[in-house]
């Protein structure tokens, strides 16, 4: 069982499925990044697991599918339309194909279980909810013509402003009346083990918190439950997290992320660069466990996988 986020998450869940069997596997994704675009609905978070558990990432990109074609980019360009968020020609299929299911009735949760199906996925994937749920951020500062104050959504925040612009707020639109996607409370309640993956704790971790039911049903069983940081010496290794975490009042730390987990995580997985930052981390409640958690290599993606199973208290 685990909750995702983005392409920390993905990594660690390729780690997990080299060392247990992936229908063994739940991971419950963010969906708080989802947008509509050009009439589409994209789930970026969902898309990166289930492209990388396909193995069909692009890993130059970060996002979408290997061996990625722009035509159809190039040619909206061409007539003037939106291309600053970059859709490859065969990551476009993803899109039309949910866009056209939820149009016929079909729920997000069905939607992304034929994706998995179709790209051979193993793992169970989940979106947090079916009902729409946003990210959406509060800048801190102006960014263009947005003054401060303006509130953004997630993927401007992060694609058109390159997440380069400072916030004061994070909040998460719809969170309230969400509920969560069918057989994800079972599934927390059922675990072995719930692992919290390498993911922004504020925009990739937090939206799933916030949907009533998920963060008690994980503080009820915060002795089973392990996070790995995706901060390592103060810095997150891709994306904004450390800036976010300071922004928002946090630190940019292992001790900043053991705050965050400190009521739904009983243990915190650090790499062996905040060794010194064990005793902070035990000092919020959490058991530290020291670690190499730079998934550079599937080796040590499947070390990792292997260490948190291994976690339990
Ligand atoms: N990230 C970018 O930095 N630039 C893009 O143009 C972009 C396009 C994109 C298209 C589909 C998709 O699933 C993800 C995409 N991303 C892009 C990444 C996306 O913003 C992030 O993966 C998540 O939302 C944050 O984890």
């Amino acid at each position: 069982m685990t909750l995702a986020g983005g392409v920390g998450a993905a990594r660690l869940l390729a780690g997990l499925v080299q060392v247990v069997d992936p229908s063994s596997v739940t991971a419950v994704v963010n969906t708080g990044d989802d947008m509509v675009l050009h009439g589409l609905h994209i789930s970026p978070d969902v898309d990166t697991v289930t492209y990388t558990l396909g193995g069909v990432s692009n890993l130059d990109t970060g996002w979408g599918v290997a061996g990625e074609t722009w035509h159809v980019m190039a040619a909206l360009e061409n007539l003037g339309g939106e291309a600053w968020f970059r859709l490859g020609d065969r990551d476009l299929a993803t899109h039309l194909y949910r866009t056209q299911r939820l149009s016929q009735g079909a729920t997000l949760s069905e939607v992304t279980a034929e994706l998995a199906r179709a790209r051979g996925v193993g793992v169970r994937l989940l979106p947090m909810s079916d009902d729409p749920v946003r990210t959406r951020l509060t800048l801190a500062e102006t960014a263009g013509d947005l003054p401060a104050g303006s509130d953004v959504a997630f993927q401007d925040y992060f694609v058109r402003l390159g997440h380069g612009v400072a916030v004061r707020a994070v909040s998460f639109t719809g969170a309230d009346a969400a509920r969560p996607a069918p057989g994800v409370l079972e599934a927390l309640a059922a675990a072995e083990q719930i692992v919290i993956c390498p993911s922004n704790p504020i925009v990739s971790i937090g939206p799933l918190l916030a949907i009533p039911g998920i963060g008690a049903a994980l503080a009820a069983r915060r002795d089973d439950v392990v996070a790995v940081s995706p901060i390592v010496a103060g810095a997150a290794l891709k994306g904004p997290a450390d800036r976010l975490l300071v922004e928002l009042g946090h630190e940019a730390s292992v001790a900043g992320v053991a705050r965050c987990y400190a009521g739904v995580a009983g243990t915190l997985v650090i790499d062996e660069a905040d060794a010194g930052l064990a005793g902070a981390v035990e000092a919020e409640g959490l058991r530290a466990i020291v670690a190499p958690t730079v998934m550079s290599t599937p080796e040590r993606a499947a070390a990792l996988g292997r260490l948190v199973l291994d976690a339990r208290r």
